[in-house]
């Protein structure tokens, strides 16, 4: 399909999906507000729409609770085509809760620079809005700075697999085999929309409701999580996103004369890409892997969340060579024949990798433009045009769909993408690759 008419097509995508004030990532699927789908829909809706990006970002930062914390899902509107929604959530169990109802967990922290990304996309005009959003979205980098990171070593913990961003890793399966969560009766509603072969197991969510039902017993309180909660995770991805934020708003916090802001942004930042290095980069595996904060032991898996701190700068050059060297290009990510599109979302040569069902090996966009991004600050110009070539490739076959296959061999064969179809950051996202990189 021709850039013109799959522009047009991703415009439509987002004007569907826009609910008055927001995104939803997806219909029927996601029918709500999601947080880090937000900050990615409103880099794109800045190329289209300037005053629909900065709204977007707006209605995310009417769910922030009193101690900065951004939920993941807000719940503006009604919907029953989502499981679980607000009233098993139940946020009002926390006193930092808005009226708004939201869930109690969060997302990875896209917030700080997609302000500087509509600041940037604007041609540097939207001062004002970044004034208006900027000490909310400082509170938010203070809120996982100061709540969790118990050792204070700079690196902050996530507590729910829903967290990562990345809900089904096969990473989480170490953690779920030690919990015995009950055997609730679900009220499943994704299975309804697409294939379930896509999507996590009954048992995976029942861990997930587990987890949720923990929370509300200790009231969505971050000690009691921090002291009693069996997942407990140092996430390269969750923190590299928080690191990229810390930058973006050092940038955009010495524009606004924002002494104090800056300055203590510096010191967490420094602190971070410090302990990032040291603790989560493993020389075996060529990539930055996970630590397990509640036993103690590396979770040395690699997925595509390992390759997002290059995003951040985090890496050495020395870190960066030999992510590349051992990962792409004939390497485990491309394939030993270049077999594969880039980037699959786990480990191609694990037995765990499952190149259909969601994070455990399939194609997402949102990672492929945080490492197409990472590839290009450092320089490694080949990779990424291959990156973004294999993105554009899998969208102008499919379209805007929620995640790919992988395998090249397969995806000449299929029709369809996988999971829901006119996925908005999908669309979002597309719209930056094209206007500007
Ligand atoms: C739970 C909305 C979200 C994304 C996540 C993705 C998926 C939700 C779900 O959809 O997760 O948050 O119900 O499966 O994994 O990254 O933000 O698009």
């Amino acid at each position: 399909m021709k850039e013109n008419q799959l522009l047009l097509n991703a415009e439509s995508v987002l004007q569907n999906n826009w609910k008055n004030g927001f995104t939803i990532p997806c219909e029927g699927l996601y029918p709500f507000q999601w947080n880090w789908d937000s900050g990615f829909i409103a880099i794109g809706l800045a190329h289209i729409d300037l005053e629909r990006a900065k709204q977007e970002i707006k209605s995310l930062l009417l769910g922030q609770w009193k101690n900065g914390f951004i939920p993941h899902i807000l719940f503006h509107n009604k919907s029953d085509s989502y499981f679980p929604g607000p009233e098993v959530h139940a946020s009002h169990l926390n006193a930092h809760a808005p009226k708004l109802p939201t869930s109690g967990i969060t997302q990875p922290p896209v917030l700080g620079f997609a302000i500087e990304a509509i600041y940037d996309i604007s041609n540097e005009t939207e001062k004002t809005f970044v004034e208006e959003v900027y000490d909310q979205a400082f509170l938010l980098q203070q809120y996982f700075y100061t709540q969790r990171d118990p050792y204070d070593e700079g690196l902050v913990y996530i507590c729910h697999n829903w967290e990562s961003g990345t809900d089904n890793t096969p990473v989480w399966d170490l953690i779920w085999k030690d919990l015995d969560s009950p055997n609730y009766e679900l009220n499943r509603r994704d299975t309804q929309h697409v294939d379930a072969v896509n999507r996590p197991s009954n048992r995976e969510y029942q861990h997930y409701i587990h987890l949720i039902e923990l929370f509300k017993e200790w009231r969505y309180d971050d000690t009691l999580i921090a002291k009693n909660c069996p997942f407990l995770i140092q996430d390269p991805l969750f923190n590299a996103m928080l690191i990229k934020s810390n930058e973006s708003l050092v940038r955009l916090g010495k524009l606004l004369g924002k002494d104090k802001e800056v300055a203590q942004l510096s010191v967490w930042h420094q602190k971070a890409i410090t302990t990032f290095n040291s603790k989560l980069f493993n020389e075996d595996k060529g990539a930055y892997v996970y630590y397990d904060l509640r036993n103690r032991r590396t979770i040395d898996y690699v997925s595509s969340s390992s390759f997002a701190p290059l995003f951040a700068g985090i890496a050495t050059k020395a870190i960066a060579d030999s992510i590349i060297k051992t990962h792409f290009d004939r390497g485990i990510f491309s394939g030993k024949e270049n077999e594969l599109l880039l980037c699959a979302s786990f480990d191609p040569t694990s037995q765990d990798f499952d190149p259909k069902r969601y994070w455990r090996g399939p194609v997402w966009i949102n990672l492929n433009w945080i490492i197409y991004h990472g590839l290009k600050r450092y320089g490694f110009k080949r990779e990424a045009e291959q990156l973004k070539s294999d993105t554009l490739y899998l969208l102008e076959k499919f379209g805007f769909y929620e995640y790919f296959d992988p395998r090249k061999e397969v995806v000449e064969g299929l029709e369809i993408g996988y999971g829901g179809n006119n996925f908005s950051w999908s669309a979002a996202l597309y719209i930056d690759f094209i206007k500007r990189t």
